[in-house]
């Protein structure tokens, strides 16, 4: 923008060697725009709505398994809702008005996964649930209404582990526990049951792929919120099947690999855990079988984590 004000671009992501961003323009609007890094190549893709000034873009990312930018696209007619976009005019639209009309579905926690983008979001019929958009597709997917009925299944977290989906969910409106899915209903299982009161949810949050291991954080009950590990054998074992129980593997404990190798995109719901000079040692072998033999175990008993205590998650709209 020429002159003294702001053009407040927000949102940069690089993709493919080019700069996109999110900018205001004089009056307010915002326009999602590319740039080589000079001013001749720097181009606006596009203006949501072109009728309206109070139109916002937020959270722009880019997919690079799915070729494919996202972000929360709000408009006077349709609310906040989910867009995508190939970089072009042409290519940059509302997936699907999911909660119909001016209302927000406001979708949460993008992640490629399988060919597809998974995400949460609300409507007044399932409440926020987990749902799917296939690039090339025209809508989006209930991938399941966990919580049947208006109330709100989740997810508060997901990832990416194992070929499968890791997500935070519950079936019963409270009691949040992990859970795992192949993108269809019947395959999204209970992996385990880790704080077993009644309506109390462990509120697994935090997922972070370090090779073969999903380190989380969840309350086991009793113990407040603590780092937890999830094997790749554990994931494909089938829940309640005690009969083919992997072994735990409390060899592998964290800080020996404290780079992001196996993440797969779904880290921006949180910082991973705490990590390098100050990660402390596996509590001594303690963890493993307590659990079900799963391979979840109680890793470790971490100062600060008290921290995550207060912050109660929220899933979707009550
Ligand atoms: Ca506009
Ligand atoms: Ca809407
Ligand atoms: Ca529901």
């Amino acid at each position: 923008m020429p002159g003294p004000g702001h053009s407040r671009p927000s949102d940069l992501v690089v993709a493919d060697g080019e700069l996109y961003f999110v900018y205001e323009t004089e009056d307010g609007d915002s326009r999602f725009a590319r740039s080589d890094g000079t001013p001749a190549g720097t181009h606006v893709i596009a203006d949501i709505d072109p009728s309206s000034t109070d139109d916002r873009i937020q959270g722009l990312t880019w997919l690079p398994e799915l070729d494919l930018f996202a972000f929360v696209g709000r408009t006077p007619a349709a609310g906040n809702e989910l867009w995508v976009s190939d970089g072009t005019a042409a290519g940059t639209r509302m997936v699907a008005d999911i909660n119909p009309g001016p209302d927000d579905s406001r979708p949460e926690l993008w992640l490629a996964h399988d060919g597809a983008l998974y995400f949460g979001a609300y409507d007044p019929v399932h409440g926020y649930e987990l749902r799917r958009y296939t690039p090339g597709g025209t809508a989006a997917e209930l991938v399941v209404d966990l919580t049947p009925g208006p109330e709100s299944g989740g997810p508060l977290a997901m990832t990416s582990f194992a070929g499968q989906l890791i997500l935070s969910m519950t079936d019963d409106g409270a009691d949040i526990e992990l859970w795992r899915s192949d993108g269809t209903a019947a395959g999204t299982e209970l992996l385990q049951d880790i704080n077993t009161r009644p309506q109390t949810g462990s509120l697994p949050s935090h997922f972070f792929v370090t090779g073969d291991l999903l380190l989380f954080v969840a309350d086991g009950g009793g113990t407040g919120r603590e780092l937890w590990k999830l094997t790749k054998a554990a994931v494909s074992d089938t829940p309640g099947d005690d009969s083919g129980d992997p072994g735990d593997d409390p060899g592998s404990g964290p800080g020996s690999d404290d780079d992001d190798g196996g993440s797969s995109g779904g880290d921006d719901s949180g910082p991973p855990p705490p990590s390098g000079g100050s990660a402390p040692a596996p509590s001594g072998g303690g963890g493993g079988g307590a659990f079900g033999g799963l391979g979840i175990a109680a890793l470790i008993v971490i100062a600060g984590t008290r921290r995550f205590a207060g912050s109660k998650p929220r899933v979707g709209r009550r």
